[in-house]
């Protein structure tokens, strides 16, 4: 099947200019100005794009697909959550693959790839988190880089099952002989664990005290901690979820002393601030995550570090719990049992989009890279992240001028809210293809799923190559 969409106006990380785009199949097959006339007669649709965005699909590398966590789970499954993805424009999701006690990082890949089939409605891959890092597990990382396509590997400082410094020491070098990177949760435990018990003491047990738990420095000390690690061994690492103006002064230096640390942020931490804890009838609950919400001198520093390049990639950390029957399931009284995490994967474009681009804050050449093209490049994604002939053609026709006002009836998440409900935003995708299906298209006043559930595929990913 062949689609041409013409008159748009192409976004790349080199340009923005006028250009028609050629789908032949599942690839883009060209891309040129005034090219339409010489495909038209052979294409079975047009589209005209005219006024219109042509962009490389986002991807969401921070995503937790049904994962079990804190007693109960996060609930977007893999046809819900890709679902979402399709309408929000994210056409390839790299989802986190959490090992579970006593079992081997590939046999998680495996099992996890299991949940998906059938299921998915858009391209994945998965990123095995180690949380029971054996030895044997060690070794592990050679085979899931080569022979599984999964070279970016994801462990936590924090939680019961954090690693230690010995264990990161181990996996920089290992992940650094064979192409793989680390991906780090940095948030120091025992400074979170002497603040839960002040705060205890005092009676703060609201979702407040969430944040108080976890002050900045926690964030800051970790990363400190993994840059240290990494410049021992000359790898390079990755930290997901940036949240605070002092994490990002660590890697500002650090980078300026040559060490390979890279970042992303996610737009909970761009444009959500901690007075949102203090929201009546216990709401504050909806931003229990971590790490937590901050206050907006962070924020300012984190758009900075996307401006200028400290911070590469802006992810979602989407992780769904109703707040009505998960977040209050245990937490009522004490915010260390809410489970941590929000849901964002559909919304993740239209507000990189309002917030950033429309207000000013980045390019829309720097949306593109942070979203999609610096994202594919950093996880080994060659087909994915660019509207160039040859890529997937994963694309989203956007239409920057269409308003909509966020509100959870009218998103596919499988939750029951959303943390920017009555956000109003400028600039929603018109349509919305994966590998040449159109799989969401605008309607009316909201996004309509149009894609077929199952047709998604686990994408092998190439070796980390530098940035
Ligand atoms: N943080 C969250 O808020 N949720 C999932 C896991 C995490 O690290
Ligand atoms: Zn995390
Ligand atoms: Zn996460």
């Amino acid at each position: 099947m062949r689609i041409v969409i013409k008159n748009g106006t192409v976004v790349t990380t080199e340009g923005v200019f006028s250009a028609d785009v050629v789908i032949d199949g599942e690839t883009i097959t060209a891309v040129g100005a005034n090219i339409a006339k010489d495909y038209e007669k052979t294409a079975q649709e047009t589209v005209n794009a005219a006024g219109m965005y042509v962009l490389p699909g986002a991807i969401d590398p921070h995503t937790h697909i049904a994962m079990p966590f804190m007693g109960t789970s996060a609930q977007d499954d893999y046809k819900t959550g890709t679902i979402a993805a399709a309408c929000g424009g994210v056409t390839c999701l790299v989802d986190f693959e959490l090992q579970q006690k006593g079992e081997s990082i590939l046999g998680g890949i495996e099992r996890k790839i299991s949940w998906a089939e059938g299921k998915a409605a858009v391209d994945y891959s998965l990123h095995p988190a180690i949380m029971d890092p054996r030895p044997e597990i060690i070794d592990e990382v050679k085979k899931a880089i080569r022979d599984y396509g999964t070279p970016s590997f994801k462990v936590f400082f924090v939680y019961d099952f954090r690693v230690d410094d010995a264990v990161l020491i181990k996996l920089l070098a290992e992940t650094k002989e064979h192409g793989g990177l680390v991906q780090l949760h940095a948030e120091n435990p025992y400074i979170i664990q002497h603040m839960n018990e002040v705060l205890a003491k005092q009676g703060k047990l609201e979702p407040y005290y969430h944040a108080k738990s976890r002050p900045n420095i926690a964030e800051a000390e970790a990363v400190h901690r993994a840059i240290t690690m990494t410049e021992l061994t000359d790898s390079r690492i990755y930290i997901v979820h940036l949240s605070s103006m002092e994490g990002l002064a660590e890697i500002q230096t650090a980078r300026d002393r040559g060490i390979a640390v890279y970042s992303e942020t996610c737009p909970q931490y761009l444009l959500l601030n901690e007075d949102r804890y203090k929201e009546p009838d216990w709401n504050g609950a909806k931003y229990v995550m971590s790490p937590p919400l901050r206050t907006k001198e962070s924020s300012d520093a984190l758009w900075k570090g996307l401006r200028f390049g400290d911070v590469q990639v802006v992810s979602t950390d989407h992780c769904p719990f109703d707040f009505k029957g998960r977040k209050d399931m245990f937490g009522k009284e004490d915010y260390k049992k809410i489970p941590n995490g929000a849901p964002g994967v559909e919304t993740l474009l239209m507000l990189l989009h309002s917030e950033g681009v429309v207000k000013g804050r980045i390019s829309l050449r720097k949306m593109v890279d942070v979203l999609s093209t610096g994202t594919a490049r950093m996880f080994g994604l060659t087909k994915k992240g660019s509207v160039t002939p040859g890529k997937d053609a994963d694309l989203v026709v956007f239409n920057p001028n269409q308003k909509f006002v966020i509100t959870q009836k009218k998103l596919h998440q499988n939750v029951d809210y959303t943390p920017y409900e009555g956000m109003e935003v400028t600039g929603m995708p018109s349509k919305v293809y994966s590998r040449g299906l159109k799989v969401a298209e605008w309607k009316n006043d909201h996004m309509e799923f149009t894609g077929e559930t199952g047709r998604g595929r686990f994408v092998k990913r190439a070796p980390f190559e530098g940035f």
